[in-house]
């Protein structure tokens, strides 16, 4: 295609405007290393593979579905569960009738690591970040007075996969629905959960094996079940950008198609039913076009497998606002924020999504919250009549060239990993995990010198943050009520059918059967999640992650303006030069939350100005983290806590560090901790608390501030 007639005008004229600045200062590099330029025409396009075809027929660029939202809308699927199954249920009750369309449902951390709730190591966690389940008793009482035959229903579950969807289907059988009539999605997407989301319990080859047995039971019971959601949105919210979000998310997705192979199913019995899940940020036309890439690359990828089946190749994906976009400070921003994620998402052309509430870099969602939230979906199926035409924005010049730039880069990454041996080995060799982290510490930096913009954060602030608004908190009660039920359970029960269930499950863990098919029995006989666990946990073992940070990727980003990172620098030296030593932290996280970003890009950006960091592994207890405080010698302790467990898990770690003669070591904490709790957290003892959104350079300076009183004063 020749140049556009008036091209060369174009550039003399805004030349011109620029007033003999270059044209060139336009560009823009994005996070991703994308060029992008202030005008794209017809010639950008040029032979593109991805531009110019149509719905429902490969390669999907522009949707897996012929008449897409114009035929039906995507499913409005928000993500919930807190406290008690009881109080879940109801939850669920009102929002299907405010209009939501299917479930989602969260479950705690507890749950997730398959621990029951009477387990020392979870006190924290119980129905804090989700609603906490103990055996098919809770389940039943979930899905109350919901059919199960016509709702569709995904569970996010990773860890302890079995004893859930077994839980799920034992409910079902006892509302009178049969397997084949169930539908849903269950999360099942270990590979990622060793990447970044950290709820795995077993090491990976037994994971990868529950993963294969699921399809297998699935494809040959639950037809209308999707055996797994592979997820980049974790990596989103850990730091990846978009393109190692596609990148990593394809090769998951073909690791699990070559270990479904490789366990000798048939290509066209399981992938129809692989699903997919994206991150959705605020990189607008970025995230549009990440989704059209990924569906190309997903049949680019799945044609090396020869399916018979077109739905073998077809990426079908539920997305989810960003979580990590959303600030504590001037928090009815973030109804913007979702609103413009949740566009980018449906012109994407998403089967599926969730929209976060505004108040969750704060707190749970609660009523008044969540329908806004669920709102903001409806408004734009309802109101906007964007769901009239398909893929509206294709054959936009800048969007398809974006699709092109993702599917170009990407693809490189794919072609990488395959080098390295597949998406598992690479796990194991850390790439993933540093180009993850690298990507996070580098935004960290640049929103830290505002060079990305967040309003309410660094820039626009307001003098007085007040929050206007109820916060829910989940009682400690919770814990006590679920032990109670747990007790009635096994005192009431047939122990020896339980004995009985639990041996043969673990025949079926050494390999005398598929693991989903002899937990029923178990389920039935009223095993507790925590004791099935168990009894495929004596046989797989538990996995311990080893924690490692980057280093430099953080310093490395401050260009413009250094001042804040030398002050911080001089000072460590300082400390140095007077004390004989560096300022020593251990940054730590306890319970079982897995958020892993905050706690290690703070880690790496502590490193980079001068501390010496010590990074504990994740799921401490309070014990034990004071345990590697006094071993270690820090002087200062710092704990992360994104899923509400900070009134209990912190002053624990005061009262424990207290016990063993550390009664010195300066403790403060950081995360998604409510404003309310900040005097709570002080009157226990602790020196300073770090909202989302605290600028590194910022936290840095108060927290040698209190070593520098205490030890240079
Ligand atoms: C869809 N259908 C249509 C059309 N569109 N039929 C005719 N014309 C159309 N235009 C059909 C589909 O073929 C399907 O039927 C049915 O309608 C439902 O559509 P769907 O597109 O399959 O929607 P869905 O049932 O909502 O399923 C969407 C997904 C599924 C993505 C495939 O996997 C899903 O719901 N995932 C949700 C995952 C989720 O909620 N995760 C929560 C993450 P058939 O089925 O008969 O073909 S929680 C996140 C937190 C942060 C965490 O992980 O920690």
């Amino acid at each position: 295609m020749s140049e556009h007639p008036n091209l060369s005008k174009w550039t003399e004229l805004a030349e011109k405007q620029m007033k003999g600045k270059s044209l060139e200062t336009l560009d823009w590099t994005t996070p991703e290393g994308i060029k992008v330029k202030p005008l794209y025409t017809a010639e950008d396009l040029e032979d593109m593979e991805s531009v110019n075809t149509l719905p429902g027929m490969e390669p999907y660029v522009r949707g897996p579905m012929a008449t897409m939202y114009a035929g039906r809308p995507w499913t409005i699927r928000q993500y919930a569960g807190f406290s008690t199954a009881k109080e879940s249920n109801a939850f669920y009750h009102k929002a299907l009738a405010a209009g939501q369309k299917g479930l989602s449902v969260a479950f705690d951390l507890a749950t997730h690591r398959g621990y029951d709730s009477d387990h020392p190591r979870v006190a924290g966690d119980i129905g804090k970040a989700g609603v906490a389940i103990d055996s098919v008793e809770d389940m039943k009482i979930l899905f109350d007075g919901i059919p199960l035959d016509q709702m569709s229903v995904s569970m996010t579950m990773n860890g302890a996969v079995i004893p859930i969807l077994a839980g799920y289907i034992v409910a079902a059988e006892e509302q009178g629905v049969k397997h084949e009539q169930l539908s849903g999605t269950i999360q099942n997407d270990i590979l990622k959960e060793y990447l970044t989301r950290n709820t795995y319990i077993y090491p990976p080859e037994p994971s990868m094996r529950i993963i294969s047995d699921i399809m297998s039971f699935c494809s040959s019971n639950m037809p209308r079940y999707n055996t797994i959601s592979i997820s980049g949105y974790h990596m989103m919210e850990a730091g990846a950008n978009s393109v190692l979000q596609t990148a990593f998310t394809i090769a998951d997705g073909i690791e699990y198609v070559k270990a479904a192979l490789k366990s000798g199913m048939d290509i066209d019995t399981f992938a129809p039913r692989l699903s997919f899940f994206f991150g959705i940020g605020m990189n607008f036309f970025m995230d549009i076009a990440m989704l059209r890439a990924a569906r190309f690359l997903w049949h680019r990828a799945m044609s090396g497998f020869n399916p018979k089946n077109p739905k073998s190749s077809m990426l079908r994906t539920h997305c989810q606002t960003s979580g990590w976009s959303l600030t504590e400070q001037d928090p009815y921003n973030n109804v913007i924020r979702t609103t413009m994620e949740a566009l980018s998402a449906v012109l994407g052309g998403t089967q599926s999504l969730h929209t976060n509430s505004f108040d969750e870099a704060i707190g749970l969602p609660t009523d008044f919250s969540a329908r806004i939230a669920r709102n903001t979906q409806i408004i734009i199926q309802d109101e906007s009549n964007i769901t009239k035409v398909i893929d509206p924005l294709g054959g936009s010049y800048y969007l398809e060239s974006l699709t092109s730039a993702i599917i170009d880069e990407a693809q490189k990454i794919i072609d990488e990993i395959e080098e390295l041996g597949g998406m598992a080995k690479a796990i194991e060799s850390g790439m993933p995990k540093m180009r993850i982290e690298e990507s996070a510490a580098r935004k960290q930096a640049r929103i830290d010198q505002g060079l990305d913009v967040i309003v309410g954060v660094n820039k626009y602030q307001l003098a007085n943050e007040k929050i206007d608004f109820e916060i829910r908190e989940v009682p400690a009660s919770v814990r006590d009520e679920q032990i109670a039920r747990i007790k009635e359970i096994k005192s009431t029960r047939d122990q020896a059918a339980v004995d009985k269930a639990l041996a043969d499950l673990r025949t079926a863990a050494e390999g005398g059967g598929n693991l989903l098919e002899a937990a029923l029995p178990a389920v039935r006989a009223r095993a507790t999640v925590g004791e099935i666990s168990d009894a495929m946990e004596a046989v797989f073992g538990r996995f311990v992650a080893t924690t490692r940070c980057i280093s430099g990727a953080y310093s490395s980003e401050f260009v413009a303006d250094t001042r804040a990172i030398d002050n911080i620098k001089n000072r460590t030296n300082a400390f140095f030069d007077k004390q004989g030593r560096r300022p020593r932290m251990l940054v730590t996280k306890m319970g079982q939350d897995g958020h892993d970003r905050g706690f290690k890009v703070v880690a790496s950006a502590y490193a980079d100005l001068g501390f010496d960091v010590d990074i504990s592994p994740m799921f401490q207890t309070p014990a034990e983290a004071a345990k590697m405080a006094i071993e270690n010698d820090v002087h200062v302790v710092g704990a992360s806590s994104l899923a509400a467990g900070h009134k209990s898990l912190i002053p624990e770690l005061i009262n424990e560090l207290k016990k063993i003669g550390g009664e010195d070591i300066i403790v403060v904490a950081g995360g998604v901790i409510p404003p309310m709790d900040y005097d709570f957290l002080y009157e226990a003892g602790v020196k300073a608390v770090f909202g989302p959104g605290t600028p590194i350079p910022d936290s840095a300076d108060k927290t040698l501030r209190l070593l520098e009183e205490k030890y240079l004063s």
